[in-house]
């Protein structure tokens, strides 16, 4: 299976994240990559490739001109105006009845925000951006006939939405690979279906990542032409806590393209497995004619930030699962915390959907 990195992955170091009442060292690091680039090449999978770079336009898409003006000019506007080298962190939120825009450097990340885990270093940006190149060198990957690519993005995207920040998430990765799948006609399609050139019209994003990824959400809303289904720890109880409930279900043309299974604490490999399967059933109903994996590996029992069960067994079985599909399949990485497993679930996940494929 082809797999795309970033160096620049590197240049996104935050120094710190809030969380539950504690300044910590980001559970989101640099070490992530290189530990999954390592079982990568041990387990020799292949080939490997740096990302291409792509148009603002494609990001454009699925972000807004101010947001994304902001995440490039933050930090700089930032310091000016007297905010602490260390970091852009929102101190001032802009929820409910509070919302007037500002215009100040230092009120500006309450308004992109919606949590403080995810501060702003002056390579944040640059490292985002790289991280979207690289899942969008996937799905260009996928449109010339490759039946997987799997991008190994950091930052991750899927908390993300259309012009909010959060989760350790910048730019929506796998949203805005989906929409590119949309919307470049890669001649894929042309042999199979008509001898005129077009772009499919429909895609499906799966999030398996263990949080609900309410950017991806969010942004295909009311959407029809893009299917999300994320199952996740049940926000009445972990992160992010405000979406990702079973009753939202998507509207106006979107209605009914949403799908949120939220699962219980303890959620062991089987029951996950049971959960995959009738959200795959969905997926296939829909039809799509590309699949997008939120990939993420903090399912796992032994994550800092997730409270399910699954043993490094379940990633081989839930990538054979996902290949019964028989769907072009984009991975995109999301979320793993317990490092010491992350390689080893990475590589069990991409291998099962190989061997299936
Ligand atoms: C990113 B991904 C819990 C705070 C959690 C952020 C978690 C981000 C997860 N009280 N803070 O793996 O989906
Ligand atoms: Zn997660």
């Amino acid at each position: 299976m082809h797999w795309i990195y970033t160096l620049e992955s590197a240049l996104h170091n935050p120094p710190f994240e809030l969380i539950e009442g504690q300044m910590v060292a980001p559970h989101e690091s640099q070490v992530r990559v290189e530990i999954i680039r390592a079982a990568l090449e041990h387990a020799q999978i292949g080939p490997s490739q740096p990302a291409d770079h792509y148009d603002d336009t494609v990001i454009a898409a699925i972000h807004s001109a101010d947001y994304l003006d902001y995440l490039a000019t933050i930090y700089d506007r930032w310091v000016a105006a007297g905010g602490h080298t260390d970091a852009v962190l929102a101190d001032t939120l802009a929820v409910r009845w509070m919302t007037k825009p500002s215009r100040s450097p230092l009120a500006l990340p309450g308004y992109y925000a919606y949590d403080m885990s995810s501060a702003i270093v002056p390579g944040t940006f640059r490292a985002a951006r790289a991280a979207t190149d690289a899942a969008l060198t996937g799905a260009t990957l996928l449109q010339a006939g490759e039946q997987a690519a799997y991008a190994l993005c950091r930052p991750p995207g899927h908390h993300a939405g259309r012009d909010l920040h959060g989760g350790y998430c910048y730019l929506n990765n796998a949203a805005i690979a989906a929409h590119y799948l949309l919307t470049v006609d890669g001649g894929r399609w042309t042999v199979e279906e008509s001898t005129v050139h077009r772009p499919p019209s429909t895609v499906a994003i799966l999030d398996i990542d263990f949080h609900h990824g309410n950017g991806t959400q969010q942004i295909f809303y009311e959407r029809a032409d893009v299917l999300t289904v994320s199952l996740h720890g049940d926000p009445d109880r972990v992160y992010p806590y405000f979406l990702g409930f079973a009753d939202e279900r998507g509207t106006n043309a979107g209605e009914g393209a949403n799908l949120n299974m939220p699962l219980e604490k303890g959620t062991t490999d089987a029951q996950f497995l049971a959960a995959l399967a009738a959200a795959l059933d969905t997926i296939a109903a829909f039809g799509p004619r590309y699949l997008v994996v939120s990939a993420g590996v903090d399912t796992f029992g032994g994550d800092p930030l997730g409270d399910f069960a699954l043993t490094s067994a379940a990633y081989p079985a839930i990538g054979a699962e996902i290949a019964a599909l028989g769907l072009p399949t984009l991975f995109v990485q999301e979320g793993g915390y317990a490092v010491d497993a992350l390689g080893v679930n990475v590589v069990g996940l991409l291998s099962g959907f190989e061997a299936h494929a």
